[in-house]
């Protein structure tokens, strides 16, 4: 092999890797910089279709060795035609039924089956918590809208449930620990439309004593990045006549909290 050649093509081979990293590197939200949770992923949901003879639907998925004795944990989601505005969480240690949570707004039979489901200790207490997201049904921007539904594990092992709409690009978004406190801030993610353009508009909150809260001071949220076709991570830290910290919200949309 010609030696010139050789090293030339070196030379541009390095060239494009320095250019690909630095791509790379720059290619995420400067919150995807903090750790987040080492999570355990479970899909082995099992279906109960009755729709067609009592109009009940209901999917359970079992989780081996949740709890600090090793006890099962069972989460079933139910749905009703009559009623579709709200559905049921049920959760069971071993066979018994230990809460049933009502969920405003329900879910859809399409994707419930598909609820993709996590688990992690997210507010570092040292007990497991659940995550669960439901992928959205919609069409276009709309198809990244998804239910996000955490089960935070309390003192009784029982579980407070929080529920709320978000928007994702990929199948969740993970949650990050800013400030290194070992509790993991929740970041959502809003579509807004802010002087003729769209924005997205991230806000961080943090689950402490089993409640949300806005914790935007810790790293200066809200951050709001143009709306563009094309992934998009440049944050704006100025919009001509808009208060940016008007966009800070007190809880994500439609949050929900038993
Ligand atoms: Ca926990
Ligand atoms: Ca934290």
């Amino acid at each position: 092999m010609n030696t010139t050649f050789f090293y030339n093509n070196r030379f541009f081979l390095m060239v494009f890797c320095v250019f690909f990293l630095t791509s790379f590197v720059n290619a995420q939200y400067t919150f995807e910089k903090y750790s987040a949770p080492e999570y355990q992923e479970y899909n082995n949901w099992v279906e109960y279709d009755r729709i067609d003879t009592s109009g009940r639907y209901d999917c359970t998925i079992s989780i081996d060795d949740f709890f600090d004795n090793k006890d099962r944990l069972t989460i079933q989601l139910t749905w009703f035609v009559k009623d579709i505005d709200f559905g049921v969480i049920r959760v069971f240690r071993n066979k018994e039924q230990i809460q049933k949570i009502r969920e405003p707004k329900g879910f859809s039979p399409l994707t419930m089956a598909g609820t993709l489901v996590w688990v992690s200790d997210i507010n570092g207490d040292g007990k497991k918590d659940v995550k669960m997201v439901q992928q959205g049904t919609g069409n276009g921007v709309m198809s990244m809208l998804v239910k996000v539904m955490y089960l935070f594990q309390n003192d009784g092992a029982l579980f407070k449930k929080v529920s709320f709409d978000d928007m994702v690009f990929e199948e969740h978004r993970e949650e990050r620990d800013i400030d290194k406190d070992g509790n993991y801030e929740i970041l959502t993610m809003n579509l807004e439309y802010i002087n003729g353009h769209s924005y997205w508009v991230f806000n961080a909150f943090e689950y402490a004593n089993e409640n949300l809260k806005n914790v935007n001071h810790k790293v200066d949220y809200p951050m709001v990045i143009q709306y563009k076709h094309k992934r998009n991570y440049k944050t704006i830290n100025h919009l001509d006549g808009v208060r940016i910290k008007a966009y800070e919200r007190d809880f994500p949309e439609r949050c929900d909290i038993k």
